[in-house]
């Protein structure tokens, strides 16, 4: 019946995409007997091994993997389509495995900023589980698991890429992206003060910057500029073109990510948000503070940035106040983000070897995400 067809597109269409993660997803293990091959080769005892193998399975696998898939769809779309968008080609199985590894370097990354963020943050769940400092018998070790997270990095990118043309390239953005992350990660920290809440430190110019360092550059810069050096690409304005596009599509997510810390249901993110009593300057308080009455204002002024439940919720009843309304001025910013980066995307020239579908793709893995 015509009715059904267009449901069975779309069943299509998830399951081509739930068997892309899985593909990706087999990759992983894999690379973590390598790792621990690599711990046997030195000698290092059981008890080592076995630690670093739950360190990688339970902080790398288990997010939504956007990054890393996203190395993997970028070089797709860039090796085996045309300027006109038409498959030209599959991806080889070595090239696949390639990308994936790529990914897979992308999201040890990831892991390495969460188990470390989450400490920083005081958080108490990650991805529905609890964070890794706070198992049973993990604590400040770690601090040092985040730095084996780190290292596996570059002992993939060695093993796997040091014969390739592009592996200067590949470390110097690991290294180049890092140290953008940590100088947001840097900003994000003094702006919070855990003793001295001063509000009027905030502003939505310096929630920008935080923003565009501690999220843009390694979640959606970096995924694209190592597919465009795995697919040849060497021009620099290409680059830089693309950096244009992917840089406010990361702060869009991280301002989603702010929003969904007071509004997301825990049960879907997997975190219970701790921006308020955190005192984070996040997206939905200089928003507040831009609209807030003067009563509004000393009110968040007594409780924000306190660690109770009780000062978090009235500073939550003044984002929903009807003369402030974060969800309506949320949706708002989320079709704005959406027109801007939908305009620049189009304005992409494909005779230069880039791919307007690089970015919509991207774009779709994220636009009104709920988690
Ligand atoms: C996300 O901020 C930012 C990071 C995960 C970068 C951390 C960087 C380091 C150098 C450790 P967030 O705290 O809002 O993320 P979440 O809400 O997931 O805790
Ligand atoms: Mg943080
Ligand atoms: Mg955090
Ligand atoms: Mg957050």
């Amino acid at each position: 019946m015509s009715s059904s067809a267009p449901a069975s597109g779309l069943e299509a269409k998830a399951a081509k995409k739930l068997a892309a993660r899985k593909r990706f997803e087999d990759v992983f293990p894999l690379l973590v007997e390598e790792l621990i091959d690599y711990l046997k080769s030195e000698g290092m005892p059981a008890e080592a091994q076995e630690w670093y193998r739950k360190n990688l399975d339970y902080n790398t696998p288990g997010g939504k993997l956007n990054r890393g898939l996203s190395v993997v769809d970028t070089v797709d779309i860039l090796l085996c389509t045309d300027a006109g968008g038409k498959r030209t080609r599959e991806l080889s199985e070595p090239e696949y495995l390639k990308a994936a590894i790529l990914g897979w370097c992308i999201e040890l990354l990831q892991a390495y900023f969460l188990v470390a963020d989450d400490m920083m943050d005081a958080s108490l769940t990650r991805r529905g589980h609890p964070c890794w400092y706070k198992v049973q018998g993990v604590g400040n070790i770690a601090i040092n698991d985040s730095f084996m997270l780190e290292a596996a990095i570059y002992y993939l990118l060695k093993k796997h890429f040091r014969q390739d043309s592009y592996y200067g390239f590949l470390l110097e953005l690991f290294h180049d992206v890092t140290f953008q992350t940590e100088l947001g990660q840097l900003i994000d920290l003094i702006t919070a003060d855990e003793h001295h809440v001063d509000l009027s430190k905030f502003s939505l110019e310096k929630h920008h910057l935080i923003v565009l360092y501690k999220t843009a550059f390694y979640s959606f810069y970096l995924p694209v500029a190592c597919a465009m050096h795995m697919a040849g690409i060497k021009d620099e304005s290409l680059f830089k073109h693309a950096a244009a596009i992917l840089l406010p599509l990361g702060e869009y997510f991280q301002v989603q990510d702010d929003y969904l810390d007071a509004y997301g249901n825990p049960e879907v993110i997997g975190k219970i948000g701790t921006d308020i009593q955190d005192n984070k300057c996040s997206w939905p308080i200089n928003v507040v503070l831009l609209h807030a009455t003067s009563e509004q204002r000393a009110l968040l002024d007594q409780h924000y940035g306190r660690k109770d439940a009780a000062s978090e919720a009235v500073v939550k009843d003044i984002y929903s106040a009807s003369n402030i309304d974060i969800p309506s001025k949320f949706a708002a910013y989320e079709k704005k983000s959406y027109d801007e980066i939908t305009a620049k995307i189009a304005q992409v020239d494909e005779s230069t070897g880039l791919r307007r579908d690089v970015f919509t793709s991207f774009l779709d893995k994220v636009y009104k995400r709920t988690v």
